[in-house]
């Protein structure tokens, strides 16, 4: 497989101004014919004429109404053209229904639809499907299907036909098509300059009554992108189709959003509060993309993160106004460090905006996402809110209609600030998380803390820059009161000393508040302070980060030296757990540990080789301890925050149950599930029954309940889907792979829906003693799948090979096994290039 790089950027030889689409669909045989507008671009340093197309039949083209005969490859086409404007017309055929790899046109429930991001749009028509490439698209499409749906506004239709303008230059991987029985969840939303949009949410029969939920969330992110950026939506109609088998999240095609089933149908019956914060997280992400993204989009696939990561920083501040910032910023902390500290520290490690790649959809990351979004909060921090507002009008005045890049979005906040961002931009294109230490003096009233910066080596960067740290400190006085509040210091240098004057006494610093940077903190700090800041800090996340940090060096010790649970920890945390003036959704998070593999990664940068199995056990002590310890406390707090009033899915009624489950988790080590049980036969919302079903698996009284709440909910994918993955996240480590084997024969395994198979071998790899189970059987379960899943649908397999780029942490034994598994993989023959790339780069 060839590597692109983004140093050979040229721009394309065509441009193209408008396209004209007509489907005839069939399942077998859709026809597309295509007429397409080329002028030579007057920037371009080739003449050369190709087109991008993949497994497509090609019947016949003409250019200017003169039959051609081009050139085919395996990739595409080339043809020789006029040195002037041209018109192209083509006609092909695809097949939708043996489409598995859900990438171009196939069928997914009995409907068309379409994913071409990123570059799907070469497996429906012959086209130059590159970003920088945007034209008008008008589509008609042809079937006896009712609901016929594509981008922009509606301009004709008729018995067996819809034809759809949208009026907005876009790149192909915007291009949508869908077509189904399918019914419409309608609403309306007025824009700020009294404009009229018609909103629809589109599902299968049976899933209509799952629509409202998503509907009020996409019509507070319209009103909110008005009211916090000054963004107004540009089309008559904005569709949102719901779809089962789906690769991603969700798509952010213009005027035609198309969502994976699991990120918009919901219902309190069907769904967990956290879906529902996702589902309406992941709604606003996708309508802020009409500007992040649509009007103004990127140069290449290196710019990914410009549009992902700018956009998941919007749908985090909309998710903050929403609900709750502090525990929105918790939450985000724990997943960035779950996913893209671990990417960021092994094989897989790439910058911001990578230099290279194989295939690009290995390129959806958590670094590009997540990382992404942190440098705009990073950025944000640095210039300041006014001068990032003024910057964004910047942004979406200078590059609206644009295919941009990296620099055009740093030089608009150098022009605005006068600052000089090219430190900065190494955010962008060094990978690793930095690793930030700590000194502290105090002498005659001046405090000075001394901070030395160092990314260690990432695969293909061995030496790295220091970087702009952008380091939110308090002070607290030995009393516990804030002397100092929140200021920024800015580290520049490998190692910078800041210092606070005035100062009674020596002061207790809260370093990184609101976690201001992507880093690895790492300072030596006493339990005693720990517990200090835990109990004073008045920076939420450093409050909650100090609970994190104490429960971690307890584990930390009980694995390492075999010590009792911390009592100075359950002491500290009990006081948590009993403040009422505290948020309930807080003490929840309070109450959570570091993960298994977080703990894992702990030891290995203690220089020890984590042994999974007892990690697990150390978590299971502790509970247990924690349980004992709280045993008076928990089932006060338990009756106390139970909700009576109806179910609503907003922050206050869902921190009540996140603090009366966690609750409950805990009072089932003690009386053996008889609380889970009662919670159980009276849910009537499924946060409400999965946590109690969580509970009586993990308390061994499960079976019954699992077999009930299958025959319950059978008929809900949805639902069927946490069936699969609660009972392997529950199962003991001894048993997890078994109960992962036992269900991909089940019945209703389907490896083919992507959802389904995440909610099975997914669900084994984040079960860490499970996967890592010394006899080597998750990894083979898991290989075996892989296997087979790769011909079927590349894109998900590759995803899942994430499963083992930890495996450098681990025992020879299992390092042997691993290698082994993924030598397996490389032997398969015709292996896609996605799980090549995957692998290869893991092997390294
Ligand atoms: N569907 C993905 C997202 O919205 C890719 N654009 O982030
Ligand atoms: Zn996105």
């Amino acid at each position: 497989p060839q590597t692109i790089f983004l140093k050979d950027y040229t721009p394309p030889a065509y441009l193209v101004d408008s396209v004209h689409l007509t489907f005839r669909l069939s399942p077998e045989h859709t026809r597309v014919i295509s007429r397409i507008a080329f002028r030579p671009n007057p920037d371009a340093q080739s003449k050369d004429f190709f087109l991008h197309g993949e497994n497509l039949r090609l019947f016949w083209a003409k250019i200017d109404g003169q039959e051609v005969e081009p050139e085919q490859s395996l990739e595409g086409l080339t043809c020789a053209v006029p040195d002037a404007p041209f018109t192209w017309e083509a006609e092909v055929e695809i097949s939708p229904i043996s489409n598995t790899a859900l990438e171009g046109l196939y069928i997914s429930g009995g409907m068309y639809c379409t994913q071409c991001e990123a570059e799907g749009f070469r497996k429906i028509t012959y086209y130059p499907d590159r970003p920088d490439v945007m034209a008008t698209f008008t589509v008609r499409i042809e079937s006896d299907l009712p609901v016929l749906l594509s981008n922009g506004n509606p301009v004709a239709e008729g018995e067996g036909f819809a034809e759809w303008h949208d009026p907005w230059p876009k790149p192909a991987y915007l291009f949508a098509l869908v077509a189904g029985d399918l019914i419409n969840h309608p609403d309306r939303f007025t824009t700020k300059s009294g404009k009229e949009v018609e909103l629809n949410i589109y599902v299968r029969p049976g899933d209509e009554d799952k629509c409202a939920f998503g509907m009020e969330a996409l019509k507070k992110s319209m009103k909110w992108d008005e009211d916090v950026y000054g963004r107004e939506y540009d089309l008559d109609i904005f569709n949102i189709v719901a779809v089962d088998d789906f690769n991603m999240g969700a798509m952010e095609n213009k005027g035609l959003n198309v969502f994976n089933s699991s990120c918009v149908l919901a219902s309190p019956e069907t769904s967990t509060d956290a879906n529902f914060e996702r589902i309406e997280a992941i709604i606003a992400h996708e309508y802020f993309h009409n500007w992040t993204g649509n009007r103004i989009t990127c140069r290449d696939w290196f710019q990914l993160c410009l549009k992902e990561g700018l956009t998941v920083y919007r749908d985090s501040q909309f998710t903050s106004d929403m609900r709750s910032a502090p525990v929105k910023r918790i939450e985000d902390v724990i997943a960035l460090r779950g996913r893209q500290f671990r990417e960021d520290n092994g094989p897989l490690a790439h910058p911001v905006r990578p230099a290279s790649f194989v295939e690009i959809n290995n390129f959806y990351t958590a670094t590009v996402y997540e990382k992404g979004a942190e440098l705009i909060g990073m950025l944000k921090t640095l210039v300041g809110d006014a001068d990032y507002a003024k910057a964004l009008d910047l942004y979406f005045d200078r590059h609206d209609g644009d295919a941009a890049t990296i620099e055009d979005w740093l030089k608009v906040f150098e022009d605005t600030t006068g600052r000089d961002l090219s430190q900065f931009k190494r955010w962008y294109e060094q990978a690793g998380t930095p690793r930030l230490s700590v000194s502290e003096a105090y002498e005659d009233g001046t405090y000075t803390l001394t901070f030395k910066q160092d990314t260690p080596p990432t695969p293909g960067q061995d030496q790295k820059d220091p970087r702009v740290i952008p380091i939110a400190v308090g002070l607290l006085n030995p009393n516990g009161d804030e002397v100092v509040p929140t200021t920024i210091l800015e580290m520049t240098e490998a190692e910078q000393s800041f210092r606070f004057e005035g100062l009674a006494a020596k002061p207790v610093p809260s370093i990184l508040r609101d976690f201001s940077a992507p880093v690895i903190l790492q300072r030596e700090v006493s339990d005693s302070e720990r517990a200090f800041l835990l109990a004073h800090d008045t920076d939420p996340f450093n409050k909650w980060e100090a609970g994190r940090a104490l429960a971690r060096s307890g584990l930390i010790a009980m694995i390492r030296d075999g010590a009792a649970p911390d009592t100075g920890y359950l002491d500290a945390l009990q006081a948590v757990v009993r403040d009422d003036t505290l948020d309930p959704a807080f003490r929840a998070l309070a109450m959570g540990l570091p993960s298994q593999d977080d703990l894992a990664q702990t030891l290995v940068d203690l220089g020890e080789t984590p042994d999974p199995k007892a990690i697990w056990q150390a978590v299971e002590v502790l509970k247990q301890e924690m349980a004992q310890h709280m045993q008076d406390l928990l089932p006060r707090i338990y009756a106390q925050y139970q909700v009576d009033d109806a179910y609503r899915p907003d922050a206050d009624q869902s921190g009540a149950r996140a603090l009366a489950n966690a609750a409950l988790a805990l009072i089932s080590r003690m009386d053996g599930g008889v609380q889970a049980q009662a919670q159980y036969d009276a849910a009537d919302n499924m946060t409400q029954q999965l946590a109690a079903l969580g509970c009586l698996i993990a308390a061994g009284k499960g079976d019954a309940a699992v077999q009930a709440f299958y025959q319950q909910w059978k008929h809900d994918r949805l639902v069927i889907d946490k069936w699969f993955s609660l009972q392997i996240m529950q199962a003991d480590p001894d048993r997890a792979v078994d109960t992962a084997r036992a269900l991909t024969g089940h019945p209703d395994f389907a490896m083919k829906n992507p959802n389904r198979f995440r909610a099975t071998l997914g669900a084994l790899a984040g079960h860490p003693a499970g996967f890592h189970h010394a006899s080597g059987a998750g990894y083979a379960l898991l290989t075996d799948w892989l296997l087979k899943l790769d011909p079927v649908n590349p894109q998900t397999t590759a995803r899942m090979c994430s499963a083992f780029e930890t495996w450098k942490r681990y025992d020879r034994a299992r390092q042997a096994m691993i290698l082994a598994q993924l030598d397996r993989i490389l032997a398969q023959q015709g292996l896609s290039r996605d799980t090549t790339e995957m692998v290869t780069r893991i092997r390294n």
